[in-house]
């Protein structure tokens, strides 16, 4: 270690916790940490270790401090974010580029050296009086080929705590790894706070350096722009897969089981609040994981593991109903952090879309709530938040997938992508192939916007791949580079779309939301060639008889001819429209968008139209059977 860093460091970090950092031999990490303590000035320092003794003191610390609140029922707590800080930032997280560089329009940035003295300067001084937490995770299965090593620093015990069911220890990794081995960093602040939340919630900033790996936040507590390993490394390895030939994804991870006992894997993508965690921890099936994937190729097979080890779910509309295997965990003894839900006085939790009824008054992320309350600007305030969530370790499900830490990864047979869209896409269909899918499914996925960013919602927005939040590289190259991935793979995964959220003519929905389940079967049935298809326009569909037999043997229902009719009645116009909405982005913000996308774009338009002008604008799927 050199001097000035030994120096920082034997002064600051006091007996075993000092040894502890001292039995990791990497200069760059302590060179971090040292510089870490000087600019936040922590009245002391923890470093955590991978031993359960540490992992309770944490949790102990997150209910000393008032960031936890214990519920009536063992293992679970309650943590509360500020009222304007619910969900993702997406205007004040921003790349640290170098003077001069762009990722293009849809990218935002700040230019490094003026980003990094920004921030550093709302860090300064942060951590005075309080705690700072030193902790070491690990992305992906240890002791993989997928494995990346994190270093959180940090003041919250929340995080800590949440990372603890979140991801894979890396304590111990972290000593093996030497000198030159290179880790993800990220340093955050709550900054000031005021009755326990951050205050100056006009001065978060979440800045990302790619060059460098390492994430600064400050002002916040929202997990998702707080808990590095997430949101914020999946930034991180956008652009050190597209660097080393790997993909990493906004994607579930889940095993499907078909007949015989057959498991499938399939990946999904899904914009944050569109069914990607319920889809995951669908009855019957197992979960891998429910939102951040890498994909390798190995011998020829396409591979995935989940990147985390946990679940920070969106709980509203979580009932026993819609939701029953997330609904029992969430109501049975074990470890969860609810986060922006009511407390009635008893500390039990309620949420939006339960499934029984909420009390008049308790607390919420607004404090003492009482029905009819309203905010500053006189809006009422729910009681519990839309994007309120559960935070829990997918070990401890009894549908956690034998695979979760294979090194390997789990071969990939199917891939979803799915928006909230009203009116344009049917409930499922199959792409013709690896290009189209790639193409015509996520790249030109488009949803409705949610609570789980901050910001209006139910806006129609252009989301390649559900994953425009995240990536971190020229978009057209992402796209090229997704293309390319089927590469020297002896089957490509079957890409499928999914719309669990289309309406009729009366604006009524026209699944339920258990349907969801069908569609990934039918789609496992398909990749293992039981079924045959109908083949339209925008891709294969179902056939009604695979249909009702699948809702009559997996849901008790029966699926009427005239569900299937007005479920997966072609609409051309609205799927002409979408191709011209989605082309004039690639257009005019996407320069180096592929010429395939383009051409892509124009056969499928002239598919449209030469089956519009034979069948209509509305074809129905009995009209295409035998053309
Ligand atoms: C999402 O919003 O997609 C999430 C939660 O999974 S967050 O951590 O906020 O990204
Ligand atoms: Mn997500």
């Amino acid at each position: 270690m050199a001097g000035e860093v030994k120096d920082i460091l034997k002064n600051r970090v006091k007996g075993k916790n000092y040894d502890r950092l001292v039995a990791v031999d990497h200069p760059k990490m302590h060179r971090f940490i040292a510089d870490a303590i000087e600019l936040t000035n922590p009245a002391s320092v923890y470093v955590c270790t991978d031993s359960p003794e540490d992992i309770a003191h944490i949790r102990a610390l997150a209910v000393k401090n008032g960031e936890e609140i214990p519920l009536n029922i063992k293992g679970h707590t309650c943590h509360f974010d500020g009222i304007s800080d619910q969900g993702r930032d997406t205007f004040s997280t921003r790349y640290l580029l170098p003077a001069g560089s762009s990722l293009g329009e849809s990218l935002k940035s700040v230019e490094k050296q003026a980003g990094t003295k920004e921030i550093r300067d709302l860090l300064k001084n942060s951590m005075a009086g309080r705690e700072m937490i030193i902790c070491f995770w690990c992305l992906g299965p240890v002791g993989s080929d997928f494995t990346i090593p994190c270093l959180q620093i940090t003041d919250s015990p929340y995080v800590v705590h949440s990372e603890s069911l979140l991801y894979r220890p890396g304590y111990e990794q972290f000593k093996k790894l030497g000198e030159g081995h290179g880790f993800f960093r990220f340093l955050h602040s709550e900054g000031e706070l005021e009755n326990g939340v951050s205050k100056n919630h006009n001065l978060r900033r979440v800045y990302i350096d790619l060059e460098d790996e390492l994430v600064y936040s400050v002002n916040t507590q929202y997990g998702g722009s707080t808990m590095g390993l997430k949101k914020l490394a999946l930034r991180l390895a956008i652009q050190k897969a597209s660097r080393e030939g790997w993909l990493a994804e906004h994607m579930f991870v889940m095993g499907v089981h078909g007949p015989k006992n057959r498991v499938t894997y399939f990946t999904g993508a899904f914009p944050s609040a569109c069914g990607k965690t319920s889809t995951s921890m669908l009855p019957g099936q197992t979960i891998v994981g429910d939102d951040i994937a890498y994909f390798r190729k190995k011998e020829g097979q396409m591979r995935a593991v989940n990147v985390e080890k946990g679940i920070f779910g969106i709980i509203q509309d979580v009932s026993e109903k819609d939701d029953p295997v997330i609904y029992k965990v969430l109501t049975n003894p074990m470890e969860v952090i609810f986060s922006n839900v009511l407390l009635d006085a008893n500390k039990r939790p309620y949420w939006l879309g339960m499934g029984c009824e909420i009390p008049p008054e308790g607390t919420n992320f607004s404090g003492a709530w009482f029905n009819g309350k309203a905010d500053d600007q006189g809006n009422p305030i729910p009681p519990a938040h839309k994007n309120a969530r559960y935070t829990l370790s997918i070990p401890d499900l009894d549908n956690c997938d034998p695979a979760l830490n294979d090194t390997n990864g789990v071969p990939v047979g199917g891939i979803v992508y799915g928006g909230r869209d009203s009116d344009t896409w049917n409930p499922v269909e199959q792409a013709f192939d690896w290009n189209e899918g790639i193409i015509l499914k996520g790249a030109a996925l488009e949803s409705e916007t949610t609570a789980a960013t901050l910001g209006k919602q139910g806006v129609r927005t252009f989301n390649l791949m559900s994953n425009l939040d995240f990536v971190s590289i020229p978009l057209g190259k992402y796209v090229q580079i997704n293309l390319d991935f089927a590469k020297g793979v002896k089957k490509p995964p079957l890409i499928f779309s999914v719309n669990y959220f289309l309406r009729g003519k009366d604006g009524k929905y026209l699944n339920t939301m258990a349907d969801k389940l069908i569609w990934i079967l039918w789609a496992e049935l398909r990749v293992n060639g039981d079924v045959d298809a109908i083949k339209t326009p925008t891709g294969f569909i179902p056939k009604y008889e695979d249909l009702a037999r699948l809702f009559k043997e997996h849901l008790k229902t029966q699926f009427t001819k005239d569900d299937y009719e007005k479920q997966f009645t072609i609409r051309i116009p609205e799927n002409l429209a979408k191709l011209d909405r989605v082309e004039k982005i690639y257009r005019d913000k996407v320069p180096d968008t592929p010429k395939i996308l383009f051409d892509t774009f124009a056969e499928a338009r002239k598919r449209f139209k030469s089956a519009a002008e034979k069948l209509g604008d509305y074809i129905s799927p009995f009209e295409l059977l035998g053309k």
